[in-house]
């Protein structure tokens, strides 16, 4: 019977040395420790032994169980440790590693100039008027002194939902908009999209984008304009640009005027980019018509005022030297991260 106990407790450690896992434990477990193991078989036989024998036996059966108990929870504790040392392991991070870099987009080229000039005009104290593409004819053109008869309005020029509503042509309806609604003084720019009848080629679009200004007040004249304007240009070109106002047309201001800039690549001498002219357009204006200023509601005997338009396509495409209109729309990366 001793014999057998030794055996028995030689067979579990040996099976206990060899179990690689939780699994394998506890089947080492049942097999002797159990209810139905072998050592349980054996304490369970003690009644066929002598009075003598039994003590003994007992005892020893009792020590191998509470040692194989022992060394199976070192073991199982050893495992456990082995396991968590593996997990932690497997999760560790190398922070010495370099990160996957994710790519930062940027804002589109005319975005950058449109934000640019917003900002100094802001600068100015102008604040930003907003409105509706879809337009009434009102708005884009009676109002603005552009008769019924007038070019603009032949559908060649404009898009027309119906007879009374348009695609404005123009910002200038917002600043109708803004005169109907506000008493001066009044000191607003109305940057946006504007649609012309227009086919695609390197110069035209039928969508393209304006800033269009607007300043009105009691006593404010046409030096208002230029000294506003020229601040303006200064912003955009550097403070050495010359800038020069040419006699024009346009039916809501009077007097109106273009607005030329010495040429920023050869300073005036005459080049390619101005033509051999060595000035170069970039935008309209004048004192708003008398007319313009009664429809919106402003006594035009109390109030005067300016007002400016400047395409902003065409003002990129001479800053970053863009010479077709079509690559704004294109969606060309290659185009787009040059900006
Ligand atoms: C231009 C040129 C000159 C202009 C006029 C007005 C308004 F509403 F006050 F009458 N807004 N914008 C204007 C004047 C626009 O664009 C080349």
């Amino acid at each position: 019977m001793k014999q057998m106990l030794e055996e028995i407790r030689n067979a579990a450690e040996n099976a206990l040395a060899r179990a690689e896992g939780m699994d394998a434990l506890e089947q080492v477990r049942i097999k002797y420790l159990g209810k139905k193991g072998e050592l349980t078989a054996v304490l369970k036989g003690m009644g066929k032994l002598s009075k003598e024998e039994r003590p003994v036996i007992g005892a020893l059966a009792n020590e191998i169980r509470s040692s194989l108990e022992a060394a199976l929870d070192a073991k199982k504790a050893q495992l456990a440790a082995a396991l968590e040392e593996k997990r932690l392991a497997a999760e560790a991070v190398d922070v010495t590693m370099p990160g996957t870099r994710r790519e930062s987009g940027k804002l589109h080229p005319l975005t950058q100039v449109m934000n640019n000039i917003k900002d100094t005009f802001i600068g100015m104290g102008f604040t930003i008027a907003e409105g509706p593409e879809v337009e009434l004819d009102y708005y884009n053109f009676e109002a603005l002194n552009i008769p019924k008869n007038h070019p603009a309005r032949d559908t060649q020029d404009t898009f027309y939902i119906d007879d009374d509503v348009v695609l404005r042509t123009q910002t200038s309806p917002m600043q109708v908009r803004v005169m109907e609604q506000t008493k001066p003084p009044i000191r607003i720019i109305a940057p946006g999209r504007v649609y012309r009848s227009d086919s695609v080629d390197a110069t035209h679009s039928p969508v393209f984008h304006q800033i269009e200004g607007l300043v009105v007040d009691k006593g404010v004249t046409m030096a208002d304009l230029k000294g506003t304007l020229e601040t303006f240009i200064h912003a955009l070109y550097g403070n050495d640009t010359k800038v020069r106002f040419r006699p024009h047309h346009f039916p809501f201001t009077e007097p109106s005027a273009e607005v030329d800039v010495s040429c920023f690549v050869c300073g005036g001498e005459g080049c390619g980019v101005c033509k051999g002219e060595g000035w170069i357009e970039i935008l309209g204006c004048g004192m708003v018509h008398p007319k313009v200023l009664a429809n919106c509601g402003i006594d035009p005997e109390v109030y005067s005022g300016f007002a400016f338009g400047i395409g902003l396509e065409r003002i990129a495409m001479r800053k970053y030297d863009i010479n077709d209109l079509r690559l704004f729309t294109e969606n060309d990366l290659r185009f787009l991260k040059q900006f």
